[in-house]
């Protein structure tokens, strides 16, 4: 093969004419798709871009974005897909850190983003979801280009970027090799095969998305109801056509509280997925109770794709994770030492496989916090191994919330209200959310009483990305801290169960 990647999930499917892509009332075929993203590597080519060179993307979901990611890998360019919802602040960091070369945007958002591509020294190019933009104008006039780079299952194919709970987000290394087993262990794990049909609304700026999703259904040669986001109306107006879903708790939480979800609408349904944030064990019954189905929950992250997987045939066990994937080990160490534990006590989850990443972008100190020596990965997640291989996730060892399937670190709220004028310091804690499982919450203490808590929403507005956003904000007088002078986190946490704090 010439190029791994490319010739698995793209090449492999030329001249195809059936479906890849179902949109609404029109599909797009497999042929069409590849098409239009060899138009897309001629112009990516023309603009200069080599092997190697990273591409940044913040838009819309649609075949077009897709195509982007076809192009990129036919070229051996780096993919950086990133969060529609980040807000310019944010993107500037990315584009620059990365040192991408090309940068596209909703058209939209061109004017506002072109100071941060000339700061950053990338080419700034737009793509709309309707296949408008400076871009897809340009590659319009392109002769696609059937040309694959040569690369090998240890080049870089992405980065994707994850935060940390201190300093700056640090950019995954993705290589070939990482998405492919993984991508080939899921289809078989799973017994995905090219009759499967995936009702695909989750972004695809994300691993669960892009990796997961797309990703499969490209090694099996399936096809996907492509819609541009969550709406649990179209969700369930388009079931009757798919085979199975994917999704993060939320998804299946909306479902279950819709009249139109019923037994019947899913009883043709082969798979239901969930991940990226803990599935309630009762969610788990309540949608079995429903509708017979048991949901298949799986655990991953950005540095690891999929590390384990509730099994396909045989139980699927409410709150649990279930086994190590194919080819991924799996451990629990002690925290503090390090050491392996025994199976049944509870610590921090290591895994190794051919899904774990290269290391973080120009951060080889963060990488080795992180990475051992030996190729195991401290994923932060506290964890414990039942007595048949299971796995339960039972916390965190880093200070993150997930709301709705999106990380939030606090770290990164709370150095942005410290800076405000009048406070002293912030502590950012996760409270339970009925509809995204968990949501952030500020404490404050202010220098004096008076600061306008109005005013600490308005400057966090400004940088944010709306779903880090802390739902309320609350002053008080000072934040308790246990003898090492470390804000007991918890302590506010049960505090504000109890109603303890007044708005
Ligand atoms: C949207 N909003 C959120 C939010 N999503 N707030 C908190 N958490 C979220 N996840 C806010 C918006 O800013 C907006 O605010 C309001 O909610 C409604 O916006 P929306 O666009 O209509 O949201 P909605 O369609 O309801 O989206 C909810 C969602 C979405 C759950 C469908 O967040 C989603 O698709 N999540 C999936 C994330 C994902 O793919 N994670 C995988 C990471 S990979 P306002 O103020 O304007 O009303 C990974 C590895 C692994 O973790 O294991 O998979
Ligand atoms: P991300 O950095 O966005 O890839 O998020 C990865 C994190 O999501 C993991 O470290 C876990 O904390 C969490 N996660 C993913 N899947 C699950 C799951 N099924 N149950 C609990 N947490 C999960």
């Amino acid at each position: 093969m010439t190029n791994p990647l490319y010739d698995t999930l793209f090449g492999r499917h030329s001249g195809r004419k059936d479906a890849f892509l179902h949109l609404g009332t029109s599909t797009l075929s497999y042929a069409d798709f590849l098409t239009r993203g060899q138009g897309f590597a001629a112009e990516i080519t023309a603009l200069g871009l080599q092997a190697g060179d990273r591409l940044a993307v913040q838009i819309d979901k649609s075949p077009d974005a897709l195509a982007v990611y076809a192009a990129c890998a036919q070229l051996g360019v780096i993919f950086l897909p990133l969060n529609t919802a980040y807000t310019p602040v944010e993107v500037a960091y990315f584009v620059e850190n990365s040192g991408a070369r090309l940068f596209l945007c909703r058209p939209a958002d061109e004017a506002a983003l072109a100071p941060v591509a000339q700061a950053a020294g990338a080419m700034l190019r737009s793509l709309g979801a309707k296949g408008e933009g400076s871009f897809a104008q340009a590659a319009d006039t392109r002769t696609p280009l059937k040309a694959v780079t040569p690369r090998q299952g240890d080049d870089l194919a992405a980065f994707l970027y994850t935060s940390g709970t201190t300093g700056r987000s640090k950019g995954a290394m993705l290589s070939q090799d990482n998405l492919l087993s993984n991508a080939r262990v899921l289809a078989d794990f799973w017994q995905f095969t090219d009759q499967d049909v995936l009702l695909h609304a989750l972004p695809i700026f994300h691993t669960h998305g892009l990796f997961v999703g797309t990703n499969i259904t490209l090694v099996v040669g399936g096809s996907m109801i492509f819609q541009p986001g969550f709406n649990v109306d179209a969700l369930i107006d388009a079931m009757p056509a798919a085979t199975t879903l994917m999704g993060v708790p939320t998804f299946y939480t909306r479902l279950l509280s819709h009249p139109r979800f019923t037994r019947d609408l899913t009883r043709h349904m082969r798979l239901f997925v969930s991940g990226s944030a803990p599935l309630l064990a009762e969610t788990h019954r309540q949608f079995e109770a429903l509708t017979g189905h048991r949901i298949l929950e799986r655990y991953g992250m950005t540095e690891t794709n999929m590390n384990t997987s509730n099994p396909y045939k045989g139980e699927r066990r409410a709150g649990t994770v279930g086994m190590a994937l194919p080819g991924v080990e799996l451990k629990v160490t002690d925290p503090t030492t390090g050491a392996d534990l025994p199976q049944g006590e509870i610590g921090l989850i290591e895994v190794r496989g051919p899904n774990v990443f290269k290391g973080y972008w120009q951060m080889p100190e963060k990488t080795a916090e992180e990475l051992r020596p030996d190729g195991f990965f401290i994923t932060g997640d506290l964890g414990v191994i039942d007595g048949d291989g299971y796995v339960s996730i039972v916390g965190r060892n880093k200070d993150l919330i997930i709301a709705g399937g999106y990380n939030i670190y606090p770290k990164e709220i709370e150095t942005l209200l410290d800076d405000q004028p009048g406070v002293v310091e912030s502590a950012v804690i996760g409270v339970p959310h009925p509809d995204f499982g968990e949501s952030p919450v500020a404490i404050v203490v202010a220098e004096k009483p008076g600061i306008a808590v109005a005013d600490l929403h308005a400057a966090l507005e400004k940088s944010l990305a709306k779903f880090k956003l802390p739902r309320e904000i609350f002053l008080v007088p000072d934040l308790p801290r246990n003898t090492m002078g470390k804000v007991q986190k918890n302590l506010l946490r049960d505090m504000y169960a109890r109603g303890d704090f007044k708005g």
